[in-house]
């Protein structure tokens, strides 16, 4: 059987799945994410560079609570407590540097670079 398949129609085959996995990536709508996980009252990594429009989603990856803030002017927030294994949305839409904090570990700091998007929005 394996016969029937030569190189030349291989290639045939693979360039053509290239090109079908090529238009549906263009179709899918993209979205920039980022992962973050509280460990060991810290914040891994303790400093992220994303782009203007970034979801930043936190892990607490932890046996204990965690509960994080921000006080920069251009993105405030505090979330509720979060027990073990769950997570947490942080939409970061302007471009700045913001210090993430959490209110229980004083000690734990997370640095998010927002860098400004290129070209029309
Ligand atoms: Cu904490």
């Amino acid at each position: 059987m394996m016969k029937l398949l030569n190189p030349k129609s291989l290639s045939c085959l693979l360039i053509g799945l290239g090109f079908i996995s090529g238009v549906a990536l263009a179709q899918v709508p993209h979205r920039a994410v980022a992962t973050v996980v509280e460990q060991g009252k810290e914040f891994i990594p303790g400093g992220i560079l994303i782009s203007q429009g970034t979801t930043v989603t936190f892990r607490n990856d932890d046996e204990f609570l965690h509960q994080i803030f921000s006080t920069e002017p251009k993105l405030r927030f505090d979330t509720k407590e979060r027990k073990p294994g769950e997570t947490i949305d942080i939409l970061f839409t302007e471009a700045g540097i913001y210090q993430v904090r959490c209110h229980i570990h004083p000690k734990m700091l997370l640095e998010v670079t927002v860098i400004e998007n290129e070209g029309p929005a």
